[in-house]
């Protein structure tokens, strides 16, 4: 049946919940003829059809396979255009059973309609212009956010927040190439504007340059936060680990050298998703596993957003142990944390790392005061993310591209104006603008963005 219809208006369908344990399923088709194939495998005790039924309605229906019940549900029935996709919608809901999501979805499909593709319903909704490129992307980041913060940017996003901005960027454009062709038009006549347009280009750069600015941090902080333990030996990394995580996650023992691998556990804190990664603790060693160990605890605290740098509190440091802790300290000093451990025993002085927190994991001491001042490096972290808008790679792109060929522009600018050079560079720059908004964006860039979803979004 979808032979003879385009690509973007044919019958698709997809579950749209996740799949696992819950009590139901919904599945969506949407496409132009959806209310006619969704009519030749439900049924209502009515013998009604969809076709007959008002829109935005929902009804108790069955579904057979051969005079056989797959399922009873309830079927919802939005016809476009209000409707997400803008196209007719039917969302059926279903027990959720893997076997029945199947069956259903496959007598869909034998009657007309094929399995949608990543993002595609969103896609439709774009091309259909119930939301632009911006909103779609951000409903993904929705979908994904790990955290609060990222949630209400991207809640923010869909809401047309940075669409708009985007919108204010095309109009000052808009203004400039105005003044100019003003300028060239009346050149004889001394009516220049060159102030005016220096000023404008000065303040778009400025206004990229602030939205760019926390792109690195927000990349950082999207995945969650990484906390890691890094130390020597036997310095109690894995107890003040599994203390921080208040289960015995990570193997504690007298020997040194127990952890040999990276053991990750993740915890919210303060609307965050922490990822608490224990370590293998360093010291030279012959053996190659260990020393795989060793190699990967260094990766860690290179990735790491905060690193615990840990050290027995019992023990004076060895040469070769105030050799690594410099190291360390010299290479991440800004994301470390200094922790002592076993204050419970007594301790020796630890001229190296003199702002440490004394902890003792046996006797939970001090554990506050750690989890406050890992509060506190958090909070600097999302201090920076100041900026109003989430932008994903493309987008941050294609602003420095933007903001690339704006910062050419005020070069050529600075002594002299050609008006008609500066015109054709504005319109450039125009044109940029609207593939970030995606109102001039190419099939491959869109394409491109709708991969990222997942199937029934
Ligand atoms: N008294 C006391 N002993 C502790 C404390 N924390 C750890 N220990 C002991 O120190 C030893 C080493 O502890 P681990 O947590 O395994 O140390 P680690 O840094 O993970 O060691 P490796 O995995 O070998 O690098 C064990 O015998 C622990 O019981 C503490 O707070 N007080
Ligand atoms: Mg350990």
């Amino acid at each position: 049946m979808n032979t003879f219809i385009a690509q973007d208006e044919q019958t698709i369908v997809a579950q749209s919940t996740p799949s696992g344990t819950g009590a139901l399923a919904i599945i969506r088709l949407s496409g132009n003829i959806t209310i006619a194939v969704a009519d030749k495998f439900i049924s209502f005790a009515s013998k009604k059809k969809l076709t007959d039924l008002d829109s935005h309605t929902v009804h108790y229906a069955t579904i057979c396979k051969n005079d056989t019940i797959i399922d009873h549900v309830m079927v919802t029935l939005l016809r476009g255009p209000k409707t997400f996709t803008g196209q007719d919608t039917v969302e059926i809901t279903c027990h959720n059973n893997p076997f029945i999501i199947e069956a259903i979805i496959e007598q869909a499909i034998t009657h007309g309609a094929r399995l949608a593709q990543e993002g595609e319903f969103t896609k439709r909704a774009v091309l259909n212009g119930k939301i632009d490129i911006v909103q779609a992307e951000a409903i993904n980041e929705l979908i994904h956010a790990q955290n609060k913060y990222m949630l209400q940017q991207s809640l923010a996003q869909l809401d047309g927040g940075f669409s708009r901005w985007i919108g204010d960027i095309e109009k000052d454009l808009l203004h400039c190439i105005a003044l100019s062709e003003a300028s060239f038009e009346f050149i004889d006549e001394e009516m220049e504007f060159d102030k005016q347009i220096r000023q404008l280009l000065e303040q778009l750069q400025l206004k990229i340059i602030e939205v760019q600015k926390t792109f690195d941090i927000q990349q950082q902080i999207r995945e969650g936060i990484r906390i890691a333990l890094i130390g020597t030996v036997n310095a109690g990394k894995s107890s003040l680990f599994n203390a921080l995580l208040n289960k015995n996650r990570s193997i504690v023992t007298n020997i040194a050298g127990t952890t040999r691998d990276s053991i990750e556990a993740g915890v919210y804190r303060k609307n965050f998703y922490v990822t608490f990664v224990d370590t293998a603790g360093l010291r030279k060693s012959e053996d190659t596993i260990e020393q795989e160990g060793i190699n990967r605890a260094l990766q860690e605290a290179h990735k790491a957003d905060i690193v615990l740098l840990v050290a027995d509190g019992t023990q004076k440091l060895s040469g070769q142990e105030t050799e690594i802790y410099s190291q360390l300290l010299k290479q991440y000093e800004p994301k470390i944390i200094s922790v002592t451990t076993k204050s419970d025993l007594p301790s020796k002085s630890l001229l190296l790392l003199n702002n440490s927190i004394a902890t003792s994991s046996k006797n939970k001491t001090n554990l506050d005061v750690l989890e406050q001042a890992i509060d506190n490096k958090i909070a600097k972290l999302t201090a920076t993310l100041e900026s109003p808008f989430l932008l994903n790679k493309r987008q941050f792109n294609l602003l420095s591209v933007l903001k690339k060929q704006l910062e050419t522009i005020n070069e050529n600018i600075k002594q002299h104006i050609d008006y008609e050079l500066l015109s054709l560079h504005l319109k450039e720059a125009l044109e940029q603008l609207s593939e970030l908004s995606g109102k001039t964006i190419t099939k491959d860039s869109m394409d491109a963005i709708f991969k990222e979803f997942c199937i029934g979004k």
